[in-house]
């Protein structure tokens, strides 16, 4: 380098907020490490004291929980076509990535320009608090965890930059003094041990920081596994007999084809769609339903009283409107339950009624036509499914099941109130964000052999699928090859109008590309339209059609 002497007039000092270039990985991944570290240790003590004190402020799961509500209906929408059932998992990994990011974002921020890295610590922990605070059934306690959380986050940040800052100061100290003087500073070898070991400490205290996080969130979430009575009661509950067995299903209610959804679909392949990003877990021995509003009398009901009514078996198949033509979202299964109409008979609903807000634990809310579950039909609570005690995750302890409605309007799972009220002064979940107040199920049908796409032999082959039309009922199925004729399937027995029938139908595959499309005629004698809908605002319409290939 030069030997010229420094000018008398000096360069000007490097500005005290420029920090001078050391080498990049100190300046950009070390502090990125040690905002992932901070807020690990922060996030994994939220989790840890949310097991301890308030199961329900997991802060990864009500951060969810707000996003889901917050969501669009197309995001939505997409999000559920993108990964089905697997779309809280989709959820949470997209939440870590995001937090992540952010972490990274705030160390590299509050390296360069603090305090704005703890700002953004800070805002991420208002978010959390919010979230916590505005579920359904929040406690003050809900509060603690993203507090602390967001002020543990930020000290181990502080405390993890001031290492790293230690460690590179002598260096950054004398990469100054050359800008400053012209002269290649050095560092004294005294400065450059104690950076060294400031160095190893800022790693090994990163380390630390984040491998505690990761034990405290393992912790807390096998303390909120542990926690769980409603588990542990459903283990041991077992269902009362009905008092009203439904009839056995027919044989002919059923074609033994292979590929053919079953007509009983069982628990665990039973379609699952709810708000709910950790599945509320609800003890029976607290668990009450309480009917108020445009009624003569409140009324209240608990587990017990409601075991000790005369329950009665039916068959009924649920169906969500997100369903796709073809899709699978729907599922048949025998039900045990209570007749809603007879608990509403001693709430005696007052004429000006004509809609019923059914509420869940956990905030969840749905409108029923007050008709709807005064008819006749099988309006039920119901509290056994296939057999077993309802599942968690459909809605244990006790859950509604409405023939003809979409479930986004009747079949509110964990259910713990009923608003008797009119459509014109309350408004459900799912009608405040784009779908329909209320939703009759669309006369519909489906192939589910031969697959879309399959090969298939020349010759006989059967096509077979299910068609529904949910409190009408299924009188005719029409299936079409290319654009042919429609010729009429065969149809398995109904179990009763409000469940889906299988139909099938022999066809003499001719090589070449096929399409098979089905259409299904109601009891009334409508036929299934093939007009393009989409699923939003409240159901879609289209025939379904596949695909063949015959060699
Ligand atoms: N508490 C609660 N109940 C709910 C929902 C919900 O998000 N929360 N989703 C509804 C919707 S949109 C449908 S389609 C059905 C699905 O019931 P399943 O998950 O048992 O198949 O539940 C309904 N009940
Ligand atoms: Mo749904």
């Amino acid at each position: 380098m030069s030997s010229t002497p420094p000018a008398p007039a000096a360069p000007p000092p490097t500005e005290p907020s420029v920090r001078p270039r050391g080498n990049t990985s100190a300046r950009c991944w070390w502090p990125a490490l040690a905002g992932l570290a901070a807020v690990l240790a922060g996030f994994g003590l939220g989790e840890l004291v949310a097991g301890l004190i308030a199961p329900g402020a997991s802060p990864v799961l009500v951060v969810g929980a707000l996003l889901i509500d917050l969501a669009p209906a197309p995001v939505k929408e997409l999000v559920i076509g993108l990964f089905g059932t697997a779309d809280k998992v989709a959820l949470i990994v997209f939440i870590a990535l995001v937090a992540a990011a952010l972490a990274a974002a705030a160390g590299v921020l509050e390296y360069r320009r603090p305090p704005f890295g703890r700002f953004v610590v800070v805002i991420a922990g208002l978010v959390a608090l919010v979230a916590a605070l505005t579920r359904a059934d929040a406690s003050p306690f809900d509060a603690v965890p993203p507090v602390l959380a967001m002020v543990v986050a930020a000290l181990v940040l502080t405390m993890l930059l001031k290492r790293l800052h230690a460690s590179t100061a002598p260096a950054e100290a004398a990469a100054a003094a050359t800008a400053h003087t012209g002269r290649i500073a050095s560092v004294t070898p005294h400065a450059a041990a104690r950076a060294a070991l400031d160095r190893r400490r800022f790693l090994l205290y990163t380390g630390v920081s984040a491998g505690a996080g990761v034990l405290a969130a393992i912790g807390g979430q096998l303390l909120t596994a542990g926690s769980r009575a409603a588990d542990a009661a459903r283990a041991l509950f077992t269902l009362p007999a009905p008092s009203t067995p439904g009839a056995p299903i027919a044989a002919g209610a059923s074609f033994d084809i292979d590929g053919l959804a079953p007509i009983i679909t069982p628990n665990a392949d039973f379609y699952r769609i709810d708000t709910a990003l950790s599945v509320p877990r609800i003890d029976p021995s607290t668990w009450t339903l309480k009917i108020s509003g445009l009624v003569e009398n409140d009324v209240e009901i608990d587990f017990a009283e409601l075991l000790a009514l005369p329950l009665e078996e039916s068959t009924t198949t649920l169906a969500c409107v997100s369903n796709y033509v073809g899709g699978d979202l729907i599922g048949n299964a025998v039900w045990l339950g209570y007749p809603i109409r007879e608990l509403l008979k001693r709430a005696a609903p007052t004429s000006d009624a004509d809609m019923v807000l059914s509420r869940s634990q956990d905030g969840w809310t749905a409108s029923t036509p007050l008709e709807a579950l005064t008819d006749d039909r099988n309006a039920i609570l119901a509290v056994g499914m296939n057999g077993d005690p309802l599942p968690l995750e459909h809605g244990y302890p006790v859950r509604m099941v409405v023939p003809g409605l979409y479930g986004y309007v009747s079949a509110t799972k964990w259910v713990t109130e009923l608003v008797v009220t009119r459509f014109d002064t309350e408004t459900a979940y799912w009608s405040t964000r784009g779908w329909s107040e209320e939703g009759p199920v669309k006369l519909s049908s489906r192939v589910d052999v031969p697959r879309d796409n399959a090969t298939a032999a020349a010759g006989t082959v059967t096509v077979a699928g299910v068609a529904w039309s949910q409190h009408v009922g299924v009188s005719a199925v029409d299936v079409q090859v290319d654009d042919g004729e429609w010729n009429a399937a065969t149809l398995a027995d109904a179990i009763s109008v409000d469940t889906w029938r299988q139909w099938r139908w022999d066809w003499t595959a001719t090589a070449g590309s096929h399409s098979i499309r089905v259409r299904a005629t109601d009891a009334n004698g409508s036929v299934q339209t093939s007009k393009l809908a989409d699923v939003a605002p409240d159901g879609a319409t289209g025939l379904h059609e596949v695909s063949v290939s015959v060699p």
